[in-house]
């Protein structure tokens, strides 16, 4: 279950946050597989509940299983899957199976056509009916509105609706029954594993039952632990992967100089996260990124970019747990709009000449700093940190191994002869540039006969980073 299952040596996915499915196919022939990335998660394929103004989250309120989504159809959804594998990357599905949609919904049609009512507990595109679902009154849920009031109660937080989305009875045969069909769907398309969406909200032995018969593909589990609830990362490190969130505040902390990039040299573990092998990682999400599920403004995001490609490239020159890139459209100051759009219809993203993005797409993923990263993330593979430097408080810089070197200053002008770990030669620096053949668009970086090199970097830069590797030799 914690295999990530990357293929040719790659190691990092993106978020397609909200995009559809023939763009993401396109964007998995065009760039995703040219540059290495390993796979895309994309957003719940599944019906959903269509919410007036078309907010995101109207994807984490299911109607049914039918893939027919905001994103596109179940033909468009095949298309992709087969179009990214076919270029060796791989999709990752987010699954809502704790929950359908808010008991609020009242009546109406979701994205498919399926009928739905909330009163009655009704999903006819499954079909679900109300013993299918968790109910109020102490048989399952036993707090007074029925929704989640305490996360200090292990029951609660397991039984009772989470911000009042209706709660699927997982213990129940039928509706395990109905959750491995369509699981077990998607990975016959070849869907190569799942996001878990709202882990912490079911019971480790129904999710234990699940993913046994949906068989062995990947499984990152959401689960949101800050320390001091009932429910831990702990209760789910046997099911595959789990997210860690406490990376997304270090990092912040860390590049918000909270404290200096110094003590970075021992993160891991024994920062109180859980071990490298159980990990997944990621400098933002698409809750936090806009103040939903455990956000606040220590998270850095595409709207803070200079500090943001920084830590990302620190994430993904640090090699502790499997790494995601989230890939966001603009929202601005508002937290709830949805995708860019024509009407009902998600805009499809267009490419500008210099790879990135518009039409209020952000495109992380197709930023030189944080692209060429990912290829660094590969070429370093599985060596360890060698040749860590520091001034004492913010310049930092390492190798892994003998495969690739990165130096970062948060404060002032870094001018040192520093020990890359690298065998002798010209590198293209891939944060300023990228290498074409021989000839390096950025700036160049000479490694001596002893391993040595001089690195340079203004503190005031846009960039103030170098990061070379084997493959970047010029
Ligand atoms: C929306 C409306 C609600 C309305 C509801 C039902 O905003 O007002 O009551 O619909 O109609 C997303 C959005 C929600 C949205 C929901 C359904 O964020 O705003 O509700 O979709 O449309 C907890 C969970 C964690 C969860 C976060 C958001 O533990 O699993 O809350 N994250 C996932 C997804 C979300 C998604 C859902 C789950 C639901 O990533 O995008 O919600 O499918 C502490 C605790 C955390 C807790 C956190 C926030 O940090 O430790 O456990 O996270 O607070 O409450
Ligand atoms: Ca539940």
């Amino acid at each position: 279950y914690n295999d990530p299952r990357c293929r040719d040596g790659r190691s990092v996915v993106v978020h397609l946050f909200n995009w559809k499915w023939t763009d993401i196919a396109a964007e998995c022939e065009r760039f995703l597989g040219p540059k290495g990335y390993c796979g895309v998660q994309v957003s719940p394929p599944n019906e959903h509940r269509i919410v007036g103004g078309r907010p995101w989250w109207e994807r984490y309120q299911p109607v049914s299983y039918k893939l027919e989504s905001r994103s596109g159809n179940r033909g468009q959804f095949i298309d992709m899957v087969n179009r990214c594998n076919a270029v060796g990357v791989i999709i990752y599905v987010d699954a809502v199976i704790n929950h359908m949609c808010g008991a609020d919904a009242g009546e109406g049609t979701g994205t498919g056509g399926s009928y739905y009512n909330t009163g009655s507990q009704d999903f006819s595109g499954v079909p679900f009916s109300a013993f299918d679902f968790n109910q109020c009154g102490c048989g399952a849920c036993c707090s007074g509105s029925c929704g989640i009031e305490s996360y200090n109660d292990a029951n609660q937080v397991r039984n009772c609706r989470l911000v009042g989305l209706l709660d699927l009875a997982l213990g129940n045969n039928y509706v395990r029954g109905k959750v491995i069909d369509y699981m077990k769907d998607l990975t016959n398309i070849g869907v190569a594993g799942f996001r878990v969406d709202a882990v912490k909200h079911m019971w480790p032995g129904d999710l234990q039952a699940i993913y046994g018969s949906v068989g062995d593909v990947f499984y990152a589990n959401e689960v949101i632990d800050l320390g001091g609830e009932a429910v831990g990362v702990g209760d789910y490190l046997h099911l595959g992967r789990v997210t860690e969130f406490r990376y997304c505040n270090f990092m912040g902390q860390a590049f918000r100089k909270h404290f200096p990039l110094r003590d970075l040299r021992t993160f891991g573990s024994s920062w109180g996260m859980m071990a490298d092998g159980s990990a997944f990682v990621f400098v933002d999400n698409h809750d936090n990124q806009r103040g939903h599920g455990a956000g606040g403004d220590i998270i850095l995001t595409y709207q803070e970019s200079r500090i943001y490609k920084m830590a990302t490239a620190f994430a993904l020159a640090w090699p502790y747990g499997f790494a995601r890139i989230m890939s966001s459209y603009d929202f601005g100051s508002d937290t709830d709009v949805g995708p860019p759009s024509n009407g009902d219809e998600i805009a499809s993203v267009p490419i500008n000449a210099d790879d990135s993005c518009g039409g209020g797409w952000i495109c992380e993923h197709r930023w030189r700093q944080i692209y060429n990263m990912a290829a660094f993330r590969n070429v370093a593979g599985g060596t360890g940190v060698d040749n860590w430097w520091d001034n004492g408080s913010h310049q930092i810089a390492f190798s892994r191994g003998n495969r690739a070197f990165i130096a970062i200053t948060n404060e002032g002008n870094l001018n040192a002869s520093l020990q890359t770990g690298l065998s002798p030669g010209n590198y293209c620096d891939i944060i300023s540039g990228n290498k074409n053949g021989n000839s390096c668009s950025g700036k160049t970086i000479t490694v001596n006969g002893d391993g040595t090199a001089n690195i340079n970097i203004g503190g005031g830069d846009e960039d103030p980073m170098v990061a070379i590797h084997a493959d970047s030799k010029v």
